[in-house]
């Protein structure tokens, strides 16, 4: 399903610009257009769900592949050595703002100690 007013579902049907770096039938990783750390990409499943619980109980091995391509994402930017954070925000309350399911993938600097 395609949503037509959704940011991440323009970006999948090309109508928005993004900096792709990797891609497969049914997920697409992208740069952050706001990096909060040096690398900073976010992985989405192309088909539109509202956030990873849904995307979790509508698709679950939709939601693996997704996690399948976060792990060749961290590996292309060099940080399957160092170590990366995924995070997932699900809800307007902690900080969700684009209402299709998105993983960020931040790393290549240290974040020891900060969150969970
Ligand atoms: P959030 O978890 O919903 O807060 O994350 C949405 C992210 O989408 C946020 O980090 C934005 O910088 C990012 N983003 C983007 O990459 N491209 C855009 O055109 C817009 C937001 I609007």
């Amino acid at each position: 399903m395609t949503v037509a007013d959704c940011l991440f579902c323009r970006i999948v049907a090309g109508e928005i610009p993004a900096t792709v770096v990797a891609e497969t039938e049914r997920t697409l990783a992208f740069r952050d257009i706001a990096p909060k750390a040096p690398t900073h990409v976010l992985v989405i499943p192309k088909e539109h769900y509202a956030d990873v619980a849904t995307l979790a109980v509508g698709d679950f091995a939709l939601a693996g592949e997704v996690l399948a391509t976060v792990a060749d994402v961290a590996a292309a930017e060099g940080l399957d050595g160092t170590g990366f954070r995924v995070i997932f925000n699900t809800g307007a309350s902690v900080g969700q703002t684009v209402f299709h399911a998105h993983a960020h993938v931040l790393g290549g600097v240290d974040m020891d100690g900060d969150l969970t």
